[in-house]
């Protein structure tokens, strides 16, 4: 059955992998699944069509048959539910892989996502300079439990898992703060991750998309 996600027109990260599509492309090639992509404008994002799709107006979603999801942690989950290669066979493994999945969503992301609010959104608010070091100390806490947590393994629970698939994703996104670099263990998390030959392929796709090369035409296969 064909699997259709939506992902930006144009994301506003010009191709840095940041919006959500790339987590559930990286899923899907994890597992060896084709999929197509269809493009959606900001505008498109919020009117019946696509409502209809996700209650929120966001991307990205999934549609495969009669399925229509949305929230990449609902999709991740299907996927690796749906086909070997995100979690493990045995019951308890697999259970603490998802509990790891929602650690990244609920436990992890959060204060990421403040860090950024903080930042971009709040900056110019004449109490952004007193809230920062706020927001950068309960992300500085988080990384420094699962940094304990982590120690010197290469991954959260034994082997990969769609749990090491969403924190990565979560993680990423602190790269360019350089907050990540004093947690050496988790930055070396990260690389291993955007190393797999899946994530390169998912971040290929969305960079194609993004960032096209501006000398000459180009081809994007999968997009409908
Ligand atoms: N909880 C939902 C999920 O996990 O699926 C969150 C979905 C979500 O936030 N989607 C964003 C969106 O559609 C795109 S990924 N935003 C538009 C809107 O809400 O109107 C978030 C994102 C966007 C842009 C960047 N960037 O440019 O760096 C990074 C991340």
């Amino acid at each position: 059955m064909t699997i259709t996600i939506t992902a930006f027109e144009r994301s506003p990260d010009g191709g840095r992998g940041l919006a959500r599509d790339t987590r559930v492309r990286w899923a899907l090639e994890e597992v060896g699944q084709p999929y197509d992509v269809r493009l959606i404008s900001l505008q498109a994002m919020k009117e019946p069509a696509h409502i209809a799709l996700h209650p929120f107006g966001q991307i990205p979603t999934y549609e495969e048959g009669d399925l229509i999801l949305f929230e990449t942690g609902a999709i991740i989950l299907h996927i690796a539910q749906q086909h070997s290669g995100l979690l493990p066979e045995d019951t308890n493994g697999r259970t603490r892989a998802i509990a790891w999945m929602f650690a990244a969503l609920n436990t992890v992301e959060p204060p990421i996502l403040d860090l950024t609010t903080a930042k971009i959104f709040e900056g110019g608010k004449p109490w952004a300079q007193a809230r920062l070091p706020l927001v950068v100390d309960r992300v500085r806490i988080r990384l420094g439990q699962l940094s304990a947590r982590l120690g010197d393994a290469d991954w959260l629970d034994g082997a990969f898992s769609a749990g090491d698939l969403l924190m990565v994703e979560v993680l990423k996104r602190l790269k360019i703060s350089g907050i990540l670099d004093d947690y050496t263990n988790l930055a070396h998390y990260v690389a291993r991750g955007e190393a797999r030959p899946a994530y390169q392929r998912a971040f290929a796709a969305q960079l194609a998309i993004n960032a096209p090369p501006t000398n000459g035409p180009h081809s994007i296969g999968e997009v409908k």
